[in-house]
């Protein structure tokens, strides 16, 4: 036998391939106009308030969503020959220089929504979101949407001297008008982590809060049809904005922020699909991943499930059609 046989590439699976699988990267298109779902990956995490390493999720979470089969025996959905992805890599950000980032992310999303493709967005830091959101709406022409913001903070902060942070986004997408508070949906939300005068601000913009121990009191199906009401009442779509921190640091250690009482990933994971499964799904963001914080790599294992789940609810949707 030739030595050669014996070497593997190196960025090949520390699982042995099995004749059998069919996997995630084996649904990979090279042409991004025959595709459903567009992965992109935003390495930046210039904007995070607290500690740092988001910026190295895309790559560990592609790793891991990679090797998933296409078939998912929970649904019965079998992926292969039903979505088509293609990978459109990561934005070449600018570390040091927070606006041009931006607007290069708003560019490409804007440009993926107009060829009618599902973002699948691997963050990147929650700051991120002004863009991205700012990005689809441009896609779509300027109608409202709708968004379910999974997350332990309302990241509603005031922009102090001007300031991006990971907490200003969605202050800064109501208040240019880019998003209706009535349109915006947060999940997740934990006590003692987010100041009166921020809940206050969510209130008079009628943004829809619900808190970490509602949905540990009911059934997460319940919560996702709940939020499904309030996002596509009067709107064009609705686009998932996750942030890793709404997680209980039992199931998600590595983020910036762990909020102990947050989200089990059973939870998450099952709003997730039943969302990704609506016809008016526009795309998913996932963000706040920080894998330098994340030593037994459960949290990047968890949004690579949560990455899948997407994946299976949109499979799902062209099933029926
Ligand atoms: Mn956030």
């Amino acid at each position: 036998m030739n030595w050669r046989s014996w070497l593997r590439p190196p960025d090949h699976s520390p699982v042995p391939p099995d004749p059998h699988d069919v996997r995630i990267a084996d649904l990979l298109q090279a042409d991004p106009s025959r595709a459903h779902v567009a992965l992109i990956g935003i390495p930046f995490d210039t904007t995070v308030i607290g500690r740092r390493g988001a910026r190295e999720a895309p790559g560990a979470i592609r790793r891991a969503l990679y090797r998933m089969t296409a078939f998912d025996l929970e649904s019965g959905v079998d992926l292969a020959g039903n979505l088509r992805l293609v990978d459109l890599g990561d934005i070449a950000v600018v570390h040091t220089d927070v606006h041009e980032t931006h607007r290069r992310v708003a560019t490409v999303v804007t440009e993926a929504i107009r060829q009618g493709l599902r973002p699948l967005i691997l963050g990147g830091d929650h700051g991120l979101s002004y863009a991205t959101i700012r990005g689809v709406v441009e896609g779509l022409g300027g109608p409202p949407i709708g968004v379910v913001q999974f997350d332990a903070h309302h990241d509603l902060r005031e922009l102090l001297e001007g300031e991006i942070t990971s907490g200003t986004p969605f202050r800064r997408l109501l208040e240019e008008g880019i998003l209706q508070g009535r349109h915006l949906v947060q999940i997740g939300l934990i006590g003692g982590r987010n100041s009166r005068a921020y809940y206050e601000v969510a209130r008079q913009h009628g943004v829809q809060m619900i808190p970490a121990s509602r949905v540990h009191g009911t059934d997460p199906e319940a919560i996702a049809r709940t939020a499904l009401e309030a996002v596509t009442a009067g709107t064009a779509g609705f686009w998932i904005s996750f942030d890793m921190d709404v997680f209980d640091p039992a199931h998600a250690p590595g983020v910036s922020a762990p909020s102990p009482g947050g989200l089990t990933a059973f939870q998450g994971l099952a709003m997730v699909h039943r969302l990704s499964a609506h016809p008016a799904c526009l795309g998913m963001e996932l963000m706040e991943t920080a894998p330098p914080l994340d030593p037994d790599g459960r949290t990047v294992a968890l949004a690579a499930a949560l990455a899948y789940r997407f994946l299976v609810g949109q499979g799902e949707l062209r099933q029926q059609s």
